[in-house]
């Protein structure tokens, strides 16, 4: 039978806040009937199918479902499949599924940016250094060529990529050399974007391929044209097209709602609709219309990964993260919530029928029954973001009993890896220098990434901010992302003075430069400038010559979905060991677990691994950056030097 919780800790998972009795937003809207996934939590009769669970579930042929057990010799498919090749075709097609979310809003990140170059849209080239430095990836010549010119031929180059064959992606050259050998000697370089996904669907097709190692191999091919290719094109075509994020204060969680302004949520991922919303809500034609319906003007808020592009590039308020796009409407405060694509959840239109809100979808590839659709695209953004605020401004006075919580909380976002050269190494000497000198000194015992999605089957935010207080009261310099970047952010870890929380070393690197111990760095998509700092680590020296050298250590504590996997396997394949929280989607086969847990290190240098307590996932992780610093000599630290004037001079 189901477990069942009780509705207030539950709604403290979902705020991930202490919110108690009659300002819970949750139970509040319980009462008045709202269902959301607290609800459908607990009322789930069954606890989830451990063969579903643990990879060995094989339902690609009308033979089964097949269900294994692997210590059990004859439980096996009735076709032989074993439960390794089984649970590895399983998490192929997780990564496949993963990877192609990304890469489908690389292509059309790709399609914006070509109609942008050719000023066939409202959108148009914002950062011309970074279209320079891009262009040169893609063997564009750049000198005596005009902005129009070089955009042009980067969209196209850059389009190409997705439908290429054979030939290797450009951005799979801005990886170390040595990691590029390491992917050329296991044979993972990806041809091309999309063929990758393909393959995987054909090679886990009834009949094909039925070797787990073989088919790992598809698999982190696959990873890494999402992380080097399609999420890699996202981020940085997205940079040049609205702006490379530099450090930007804002504020996160639900008290953002404001209770006398037209609230108006955008929800999704791809930041084409959520650039234009921006421009419209800022709008003094709109503002006036607001001011005619009542209210005092137009609040534009994020929610979930849009909601981190938006925040980073613009200082909009984030209202919540994944868990908390129901709770957000059941405040009653909010007029409307438009969406595009992934992490929306279908409960949106019930629960809003509760209120007077309405919900939009926007994509035609992301429909939802009950939703009102206005279809965005590049060409049209403007003017359906006009359409969209219109809509919220008309709702505004049917607006009823309303319930914001006051919480919110200060965060500073926007660290860029461009960024980071800047922060530490000031303007005029911008480099990553100072970070490797403070990680080979042993301020900073390493680098530590928390990325991914806030779940349901945890308490919500509580995994993502304890394993960062433990990182960095260990002096690991935290880097984060997605749904983990918005908790660390209501944990108040986001800001400056968070440094007060970390270890010595950390907290001196901090106060000197006025930087946050934890670095929000974007979106899902935006794990590539996670893979692009970590890049610059090793071209800056010291630290080794490949990614899987340097003090480094990743984890998605909260991870829920297919992308987290496809993320998680391509930091692996670049050399990185991840952990992941609670349940890992191979544990029914030992066989292909001990393969990704272990034999992978010998094969990539990175591997995974899985640990349900948030302590000990960081102390895991604070494990493996010391031994990458006794890899590297660098395990004591250094005794600081008092330099005199001699010394000064002679440096
Ligand atoms: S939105 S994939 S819940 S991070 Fe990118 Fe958050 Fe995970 Fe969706």
């Amino acid at each position: 039978m189901g477990s069942r919780r009780s509705p207030i800790g539950a709604a403290k998972r979902c705020l991930g806040i202490d919110c108690e009795g009659s300002t819970c937003v949750a139970e509040q809207a319980e009462r008045r009937g709202v269902v959301t996934y607290i609800q459908r939590m607990n009322k789930r009769s069954i606890e989830p199918c451990l063969f579903g669970q643990g990879g060995t579930c094989c339902r690609i042929c009308s033979f089964g479902p097949c269900m294994m057990i692997e210590d059990i010799p004859e439980s096996i498919g009735i076709c032989g499949a074993t439960p390794a090749t089984v649970a590895a075709r399983n998490f192929c097609r997780m990564v496949a599924g993963g990877a192609s979310a990304h890469m489908d809003h690389g292509l059309e990140t790709a399609l914006a940016f070509l109609a942008a170059a050719r000023g066939e849209s409202d959108y148009k080239i914002k950062d011309e250094k970074k279209l320079r430095a891009l262009a040169e990836v893609f063997d564009i010549k750049t000198e005596d060529r005009s902005t129009k010119d070089i955009a042009v031929e980067l969209g196209e180059k850059a389009l190409a990529e997705f439908g290429k064959q054979e030939g290797g992606l450009y951005c799979i050259r801005r990886a170390p050399e040595k990691r590029q050998e390491v992917w050329k000697k296991n044979g993972v370089v990806p041809r091309g974007i999309q063929r990758e996904v393909v393959e995987i669907m054909h090679r886990t097709h009834m009949g094909t391929d039925q070797d787990y190692r073989n088919l790992l191999l598809q698999a982190t091919r696959c990873a890494l044209a999402d992380g080097w290719g399609g999420s890699m094109i996202s981020t940085e075509l997205q940079d040049i097209m609205f702006g490379t994020p530099v450090p930007t204060r804002a504020v996160v969680n639900l008290g953002v709602l404001s209770k006398d302004e037209v609230n108006v949520v955008v929800h999704g991922h791809e930041p084409i609709l959520s650039e234009a919303m921006v421009l419209v809500a800022e709008d003094p034609e709109m503002i006036k219309a607001a001011k005619n319906a009542g209210a005092k003007g137009i609040n534009l808020v994020g929610v979930c990964c849009t909601g981190n592009e938006i925040l980073m590039r613009h200082g909009i308020p984030v209202a919540g993260s994944f868990i908390q796009q129901e709770i957000v409407l059941a405040t009653g405060a909010v007029e409307v919530m438009v969406v595009d694509v992934q992490c929306i959840m279908q409960s949106l239109p019930s629960v809003a029928r509760c209120f007077h809100t309405e919900v939009i979808t926007t994509s035609d590839r992301a429909k939802i029954p009950g939703a009102k659709h206005i279809e965005v695209h590049h060409h049209n953004a403007l003017e359906a973001a006009r359409q969209i605020v219109q809509r919220a401004i008309d709702r505004y006075p049917q607006r009823g009993e309303i319930n914001i919580p006051h919480h919110k909380m200060d965060v500073v976002a926007g660290f860029s890896h461009e960024t980071i050269n800047h922060i530490l190494g000031g303007a005029f000497r911008a480099s990553y220098r100072p970070l490797n000198d403070n990680i080979i000194n042993g301020r900073i015992r390493g680098l530590g990434a928390i990325v991914g999605c806030d779940s349901a089957r945890v308490r919500s935010g509580y995994m993502h901010t304890t394993v960062a207080k433990e990182l960095i009261a260990n002096n690991v310099l935290v880097l984060t992302t997605g749904c983990a970047a918005t908790a660390c952010g209501r944990e108040g870890l986001l800001t400056p003075e968070a440094a007060s929380l970390a270890g010595p070393g950390l907290r001196e690197v901090c106060e000197t430069v006025g930087m946050p111990p934890v670095l929000h760095m974007g979106s899902c998509v935006d794990n590539s400038r996670i893979l692009m700092a970590a890049t610059e680590v090793v071209r800056e020296g010291g630290l080794g010559d490949d990614i899987y050298q340097i003090p480094a250590a990743g984890c998605a504590p909260e991870w829920m979905s297919e992308k987290a996997i496809s993320i998680g396997h391509y930091f692996v394949a670049s050399g990185v060991f991840v952990v992941f929280g609670r349940t890992f989607p191979t544990t029914g086969s030992k066989v292909l677990t001990d393969f990704l847990f272990k034999e992978f290190e010998d094969l990539y240098g990175g591997m995974w691994a899985v640990e349900s307590d948030p302590i000990k996932m960081a102390q895991l992780m604070i494990q493996r950056i010391e031994k990458g610093r006794e890899a590297l000599g660098i395990q004591e630290k250094k005794k600081r030097v008092l330099f005199d004037m001699a010394m000064r001079r002679e440096l």
